[in-house]
């Protein structure tokens, strides 16, 4: 959904700034690396900052490095990943579908993540 959304704004601004939409997926991959199979997690909006890849849907506990600090998310797994605020998937925060992102989450998400899962 939120995917759906963010590609009709890309084409909006494409439409508006003159640009291909080859030059947007250019920009789009500017996120830091994430690769088949994994979920990446991102210090700052929009993939940037540090990263955390943990391979497979499923992770009880990011860990203390990463813990409340993902402010935007890439899946790509397989699985529809649900995040949490707390360790071993509880306090639902919000859902992403394979292969979608999340580059400016919500405030009330922000900062919140501490493990995610397959839903
Ligand atoms: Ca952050």
């Amino acid at each position: 959904m939120r995917k759906t959304l963010i590609a009709g704004v890309i084409a909006a601004a494409c439409a508006t700034a003159g640009v291909t939409p080859a030059q947007a997926q250019t920009k789009a991959m500017a996120w830091g690396p994430c690769a088949a199979g994994y979920v990446c997690l991102y210090e700052h909006t929009a993939g940037e900052g540090f990263i955390r890849a943990g391979y497979g849907p499923n992770t009880a506990n990011v860990g203390t490095t990463f813990n409340d600090r993902a402010s935007s998310v890439w899946n790509l797994t397989s699985s529809t990943v649900c995040f949490y605020r707390n360790a071993n998937f509880v306090g639902y925060l919000f859902s992403v579908s394979p292969g979608g992102w999340i580059a400016v989450m919500e405030p009330a998400d922000n900062d919140e993540v501490t493990s995610y899962g397959a839903c």
